[in-house]
């Protein structure tokens, strides 16, 4: 019992030492069954996943690692606006709970200085016309040393005590970010996608910031405008045209 604060989410909880991943089990639940709002913890991930399989640190002790099962009432291509809840909650609770002024950055981080503190990965089980679940993956890096990263990420991760100078408290803070995510989710399914836009504008660092878009097949930059209500980014180039950039395979730098 870790005292939840919420109704739904977190009800029905798995909580391990050592996993693969917990988006893997959260999915495994998931098709097994498992409620609305199921939540995979872990301790440690053994290989723990960022987006296009691209592989997340998740060392013991020091993080938050764990996934959420929701079963929205929404037609599958609506999915990738619950990066966007998540991630207004996810900030939201974070900057409430530490007092450290995180931003968004476009579509899945949270940043502190401009360095990454949390990433979110979202997987989605769809029919052609309804959403089986889909797995909302937050990793956090909360009481990490600089030397605990590996090398290749001293220069863009941090963790949440190097920022703040502190240790955080894991549990409390994964409680603040389920009663955040159960706030933001029901507002998203009672007043739509534009109250979430609203939020996540006042949270981002992305918009009005030179980018460079990197995909498989091409690399531009521009200013990042706004978003629209899919969810793309609307990047304004040189030549003076509006690109819309899909939440999917992209890489995005401030240049
Ligand atoms: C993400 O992917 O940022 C999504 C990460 C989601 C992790 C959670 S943990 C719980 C759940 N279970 C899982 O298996 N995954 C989810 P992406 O935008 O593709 O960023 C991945 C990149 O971030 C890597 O290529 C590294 O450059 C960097 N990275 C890896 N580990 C990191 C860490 N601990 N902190 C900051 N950056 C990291």
């Amino acid at each position: 019992k870790i005292g939840l604060a919420t109704e739904i989410l977190g009800r029905e909880l798995y909580v391990f030492e050592q996993v693969n991943s917990t988006n893997d089990l959260a999915k495994k639940k998931a098709a097994e069954g498992a409620s609305h709002g199921t939540v995979v913890v872990a301790d440690q991930q053994l290989s723990g996943r960022g987006r296009l399989g691209r592989p997340w640190a998740s060392p013991p002790g020091t993080g938050l690692w764990f996934s959420v099962v929701l079963r929205p009432p929404l037609k599958p291509f609506l999915a990738p606006q619950l990066i966007f809840v998540s991630a207004v909650a996810v900030c939201h609770a974070i900057r409430d709970y530490t007092g450290l002024p995180v931003t968004i950055k476009w579509p899945n981080d949270i940043l502190f200085s401009g360095k990454k503190v949390c990433g979110i990965l979202t997987e989605l089980s769809a029919e052609i016309d309804i959403i089986n679940y889909v797995v909302i993956g937050i990793g956090i890096n909360v009481n990490q040393e600089m030397a605990d990263f590996p090398p290749e990420l001293q220069e863009k991760a941090i963790s949440l005590a190097v920022a703040g100078n502190t240790k955080y408290n894991r549990v409390g803070l994964l409680k603040a970010i389920l009663k955040e995510l159960e706030k933001e989710y029901e507002i998203y399914l009672t007043e739509g996608f534009p109250a979430v836009l609203k939020h996540w504008r006042s949270l981002t660092s992305t918009l009005g910031q030179e980018v460079m878009v990197s995909s498989t097949d091409e690399t531009f930059t521009g200013v990042a405008e706004d978003i629209n209500g899919e969810g793309c980014l609307l990047v304004r180039t040189e030549d003076g045209n509006v690109r819309s950039v899909m939440v999917g395979d992209v890489s995005l730098r401030g240049k």
